[in-house]
């Protein structure tokens, strides 16, 4: 793997200029992808913040081929751009080395376009999907999705007299995405560059179904300083909220471990999403927060034989 300084030198898949919020991380892991590898990539991206703000015609902000999509069909549309690419290979009519990168939304991954990466992965499909987490539709103001946390608010579940913001727990998609036994599927968090430019490349170029889930910080969604977006990413990991693992064929393997065990609450509390946490009344919610992430991080330890 190339040091950071020269992936750096070459040139990225993703250009300035684009429209996402100031401080946003998803363009961090977007101008990666063709950095990690020498095999020319296509990319497709369901609806949402990434492909409203890099594709407002007539301009983009993408440097290698790419494919907008509806919400729920990214896997989908780059299946059909995987086998077509197999196909015109097979018949001689092209000599590229081309590989296949989906990406969605958690609102894309977690629940509308489920189905479509399930069969896209079920079928063994040679692609790389990756669900950038930001634990909310945010592109569309901000609403609840499967994957954002219990307690937070959004405006489909505001902080008032009957509600104490989202009442449900976030579904573990990558356990869910394991369960396929998949040849690859890992947790990123995008404060990690290293990791995260490791994981990106060896979901690319290994010849079958990936899955990558990166936890990406939200400037307006999280209510939180444009500033602090990879610190808040950094805080996500260092807590455990969101730990970084990979999964070989059912075998796990722990990438980061946290070296002092820091309170959930200092995550939670840092971010305006969660501010309503900090009364009295709602102590419990960070305690039962707290016990989630305490049994997530022992399964974790579990499933990797530890
Ligand atoms: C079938 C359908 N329903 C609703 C929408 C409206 N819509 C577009 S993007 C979006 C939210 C996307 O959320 P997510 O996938 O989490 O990406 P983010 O905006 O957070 O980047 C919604 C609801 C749509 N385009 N198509
Ligand atoms: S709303 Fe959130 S995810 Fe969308 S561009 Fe802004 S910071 Fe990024
Ligand atoms: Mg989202």
């Amino acid at each position: 793997m190339a040091t950071m300084q020269e992936l750096a030198s070459k040139e990225g898949s993703f250009s300035g200029g684009h429209r996402m919020c100031a401080g946003c991380p998803v363009p961090i892991f977007t101008r990666m992808l063709s950095r990690v590898t020498d095999y020319e990539v296509v990319v497709c991206s369901a609806t949402g913040c990434l492909e409203v703000a890099s594709t407002i015609f007539p301009y983009s902000a993408w440097k290698v081929p790419w494919v907008h999509t509806a919400f729920e069909n990214a896997a989908a549309t780059m299946s059909g751009v995987e086998a077509a690419y197999k196909v015109l290979k097979k018949k001689g009519k092209t000599d590229k080395q081309i590989k296949c990168v989906a990406i969605g939304g958690d609102g894309g991954t977690y629940d509308i376009g489920l189905q479509s990466l399930s069969g896209a992965m079920e079928r063994g499909h040679d692609m790389l999907y990756i669900c950038y987490d930001n634990g909310a539709y945010m592109n569309t103001g901000i609403q609840r999705s499967s994957a954002t946390p219990m307690g937070a608010a959004t405006t489909t579940t505001p902080v008032g007299k009957e509600s104490s913001g989202k009442a449900h727990l976030k579904k573990d998609l990558t356990s869910i995405m394991v369960s396929h036994d998949l040849d690859y599927v890992a947790q990123a968090s995008i404060h990690n560059p290293v990791d995260l430019s490791k994981k990106i490349k060896k979901g690319i170029e290994l010849d079958g179904p990936a899955f990558l889930n990166i936890l990406s910080p939200c400037i307006p969604g999280w209510r939180i300083d444009p500033s602090s977006s990879v610190e808040l990413a950094r805080m996500g990991v260092e807590t455990k909220f969101w730990n970084l693992f990979e999964v070989e064929h059912g075998k796990y393997t722990i990438n980061y471990r946290p070296r002092k065990d820091v309170p959930v609450a200092d995550w939670i509390l840092a971010q305006g999403r969660f501010k309503h946490l900090k009364r009295p009344e709602h102590k419990h919610l960070l305690e039962e927060l707290q016990s989630q992430v305490d049994g997530q991080w022992a399964r974790l330890l579990k499933l990797a034989g530890e």
